[in-house]
């Protein structure tokens, strides 16, 4: 198993997830920050106010707030995400355990809001602006690449409330400028941007994990949405390449695999079909420039219509991305026929593979599946890849020796970094692979805390309390010896 030369190895963020400072310097109100905390058995909650009442409605799919409504913060409610792990004001810390770790890249989200805090606005906060740069120059003084997404699930409330969510085409001019504002600003500090995080989650969250959504009004929604994200991705992608010829510029898809619960080839054709819509429907048109022949059919079934002229489809083509980039936790099993065995938990609900092993949360261990993804992927796409988001989620308890053993951690990850050094050997060109979470972080499905990711581990709570301390685990001084010996030492 060989990993080229320059091979970037790091850890990956997001903004809402590890900033905390909701409000500081300037910052607007994202959607995030009127989402309330949850837990595997609770949804997470938007808190909004209409006619002076405030109320709250579950954070799924398809679900907006109710007509008049206003996002709202509820001062009787626990908000991970306005604190998370105060990443705002302890990043020098962190990228420096980073770059004891070795790393040579860190993927983190810049917050749509610190640069336009209701996303309207003509000028950029320089304020926010300021805050990144000094992150990009203290990542660069350790050798670190950063990876940028320029948006992941932290809209501007007031854009989302004013545009429906992405239901207006000014939505894209919107994003086009805080694209235009970000790649002007960091032009020579930054290469690598991400354009949205697991876009298809828009449609993934409708039709897997058990969320079995079926109104055409929702899929309405939800494709009408892409189709403004896909266009602003592509103008991104042009732009980028306009300002500056170093950019690359990358799409982020979530990497759920399919597999058929038995031979049947009616199961074989529903695992395709539910691979088109979740995960192939995106890629294919960030990374071919154009919609797939199956898109009539996904568009059918929900009896959906779509305004796509001939600029859109000449949009599209003109902007593909330079790199293909994808998260991968877990494998899914479909099937046309009765469930007996199902897994429940967070995102994972639906049919158990009895092969493999699944977490607390309900996500199944599959690092076959992510040596496959690559290969089926990098055949369809050929373009460079990332593995942007891997990583295992769970109750790390501080040992009576004060230390954190986290050998399931480890032994998750050396499983996946074995099966992609495999994709590698196959002739993938794979060049990054950034863990999600290599601090301990806000969970984006529950809102917890204790569900941890970190080889750092933070003292902080699913109420939010504690110190903020950190402290390496046993996975910290694992992963150093990973990257120092370019993934052979696993
Ligand atoms: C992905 C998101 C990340 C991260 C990850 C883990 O969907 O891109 O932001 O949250 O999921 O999920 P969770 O945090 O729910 O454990």
């Amino acid at each position: 198993m060989s990993f080229p030369k320059g091979f970037l190895w790091g850890g990956a963020t997001a903004a809402n997830q590890i900033e905390g400072a909701y409000d500081v310097d300037g910052k607007g109100l994202s959607v995030t920050d009127i989402t309330t905390s949850g837990s595997l058995e609770a949804p997470r909650y938007l808190t909004y106010k209409l006619n002076g009442e405030l109320g709250k409605v579950p954070a799924m799919p398809g679900a907006g707030l109710p007509e008049g409504a206003e996002g709202a913060i509820d001062p009787n409610s626990y908000y991970p995400n306005h604190v998370a792990i105060d990443f705002y004001h302890y990043y020098k810390e962190d990228i420096k355990m980073f770059a004891d770790m070795g790393f040579t890249t860190f993927r983190l989200s810049i917050a749509w809001t610190r640069i336009f805090p209701k996303g309207d606005e003509e000028k950029p906060n320089q304020a926010g602006l300021d805050f990144y740069r000094k992150v990009f120059e203290e990542c660069k003084k350790y050798g670190i690449e950063p990876i940028v997404t320029i948006s992941h699930y932290e809209d501007p409330l007031y854009l989302s409330e004013k545009y429906n969510d992405w239901q207006d085409r000014t939505m894209i001019d919107m994003y086009v400028k805080y694209a235009k504002a970000l790649f002007e600003e960091y032009k020579g500090l930054v290469k690598y941007w991400l354009t949205f995080n697991e876009i298809n989650s828009t449609l993934l969250m409708l039709s897997a994990f058990g969320n079995n959504v079926t109104d055409d009004a929702t899929f309405q929604h939800a494709y009408q949405k892409l189709h403004y994200q896909f266009l602003a991705s592509a103008k991104a992608v042009k732009l980028a390449h306009e300002i500056d010829p170093n950019y690359v510029v990358g799409n982020m898809i979530c990497g759920i695999l399919d597999y058929p619960m038995t031979p049947d080839p009616k199961d074989v054709l529903a695992t395709r079909y539910a691979m088109e819509q979740t995960v192939l429907y995106c890629g294919d048109v960030q990374a071919k420039g154009e919609y797939p022949t199956y898109s009539k059919r996904l568009w059918d079934e929900h009896n959906v219509h779509l305004d796509i002229t001939e600029e859109d489809k000449k949009i599209l083509k003109e902007g593909k991305v330079d790199i293909y980039t994808f998260s991968y936790y877990m494998s899914n099993v479909i099937t046309t026929h009765e469930v007996k065995d199902k897994v429940g938990g967070n995102f994972a609900a639906g049919a158990k593979n009895p092969y493999l092993d699944y977490s607390e949360w309900g996500w199944a261990t599959d690092p076959t599946g992510l040596q496959y993804y690559l290969e089926v992927m990098y055949d369809r796409y050929q373009i460079p890849m990332m593995v942007v988001e891997n990583g295992l989620g769970a109750v790390d308890k501080i040992g009576e020796d004060g230390k954190i053993h986290d050998d399931y951690r480890i032994d998750y990850l050396a499983q996946h970094i074995a099966a992609m050094g495999k994709a590698v050997d196959d002739g993938v060109d794979l060049i990054a692979y950034t863990t999600w979470g290599p601090i301990d972080l806000v969970s984006a499905g529950t809102g917890q805390m204790s569900k941890r990711y970190g080889f750092i581990y933070v003292d902080r709570d699913d109420e939010g309390k504690g110190s903020l301390k950190r402290m390496p685990k046993d996975s910290f001084y694992w992963y150093k010896k990973v990257i120092a010996s370019n993934g052979e030492d696993l």
